[in-house]
């Protein structure tokens, strides 16, 4: 692991929860991590201190968080005075804190990010049950999508059925979007009622044992004409093209590029309004990137999204989304369906 090559003064300092669950496997809503070269030792508070020695034990070295101000002095006592933190996640009053405290603080962000962006076995089995779970919930959903239900009628219908199938949530706030509300990539669902002849817009994902699924499919309730028609097309061979041509190595930019740039030759350049795709774990949008401005190369055993879409203001919208894994060079779908155009 890259914190076993510190320096005997330096320290990550992880003060998220996700993170901190991701190198303790322990839940909890606060807590100080320190990554040493020495190991992991965790500040936990009376909340969790007594179930955090027990599970923890040989693992990590707990010690009870009375104050933070007793952390952060044990700590400088015991030689460490430069820390690395996550600068997307930590706040500007902990930051300015830490160098109150007469700390060097330095970003950590792009390593942290990175560990966390490649997964482990059992990562990717859970999130392929929070993926299997997802599209099980909406395959029992379909049946109740018809003229005259609302979006938030749908959203309760699908998120009910996730949570039977053992998810522990939603990893974000569902989307159901109809019509012309589709046409917003990331519409508030509503009370809007379905007519004939409308789109159905649905982007979601459940939670499985802390970890994420994110899938989004676009049907049609009736009969599409051929502008929706055209356009379903070209955004699902953007996907499937993207699918077949991202590899271990690929930087996001360019994997973007791929769906971007066959969007462009049938006219859609700018109807596709966002990036490409995400990163997918504890977090339902983390690193890596697919899009015009990403920093990030792809590599094996990464999971994150494929979703291209593209908006028509006013009339309708369409995405196409996947959660995928790339495995052996190559991306392995989660969803095993073929996307074709589902007609309600
Ligand atoms: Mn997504």
């Amino acid at each position: 692991m890259f914190y076993t090559d510190l320096k005997p003064n330096q320290a990550y300092l992880i003060l998220d929860d996700k993170t901190r669950y991701y190198f303790t496997g322990l839940q909890s809503s606060a807590g100080h991590l320190f990554l040493t070269s020495k190991g992991k030792t965790l500040y936990i508070d009376s909340r969790y201190y007594y179930h955090a020695n027990e599970v923890l034990a040989g693992k990590v070295d707990v010690k009870l968080l009375k104050t933070t101000d007793a952390v952060f002095k044990e700590v400088l006592s015991s030689g460490i005075d430069e820390l690395f933190i996550d600068y997307s996640l930590v706040t500007v009053s902990e930051y300015i804190k830490l160098l109150t405290y007469g700390f060097k603080v330095l970003d950590g962000q792009t390593v942290l990010q990175q560990t966390m962006s490649v997964k482990t076995e059992d990562e990717l089995k859970c999130i392929q049950k929070a993926c299997d779970i997802a599209f099980e919930a909406f395959t029992k959903t379909l049946p109740f999508i018809k003229t005259g239900v609302t979006e938030s009628y749908v959203k309760s219908v699908l998120e009910d059925f996730m949570r039977k199938g053992g998810a522990s949530g939603t990893s974000f706030d569902t989307i159901v979007a109809f019509g012309k509300n589709a046409g917003v990539p990331h519409h508030e669902t509503s009370d809007a009622i379905l007519q004939d002849n409308e789109c159905v817009l649905m982007d979601f994902g459940c939670v499985y044992k802390n970890y994420c699924s994110d899938i989004t499919r676009t049907m049609f309730n009736g009969t599409p004409d051929k502008k929706f028609l055209d356009a379903y097309n070209a955004v699902l061979k953007a996907n499937i093209l993207a699918e077949d041509n991202i590899y271990h190595g690929i930087l996001g930019i360019d994997a973007d590029k791929i769906s971007r740039d066959y969007l462009e030759s049938v006219g859609l350049a700018g109807y596709f309004t966002h990036s490409l795709g995400h990163g997918i774990g504890l977090n339902v949008h983390e690193a890596p990137t697919l899009s015009p401005k990403s920093i990030n190369t792809l590599l094996n055993n990464m999971v994150f999204s494929i979703e291209p879409g593209v908006y028509f203001d006013g009339e309708f919208g369409i995405r196409i989304e996947d959660t995928v894994v790339l495995i052996d060079g190559k991306v392995q779908k989660m969803f095993n369906d073929d996307k074709n155009l589902i007609i309600l």
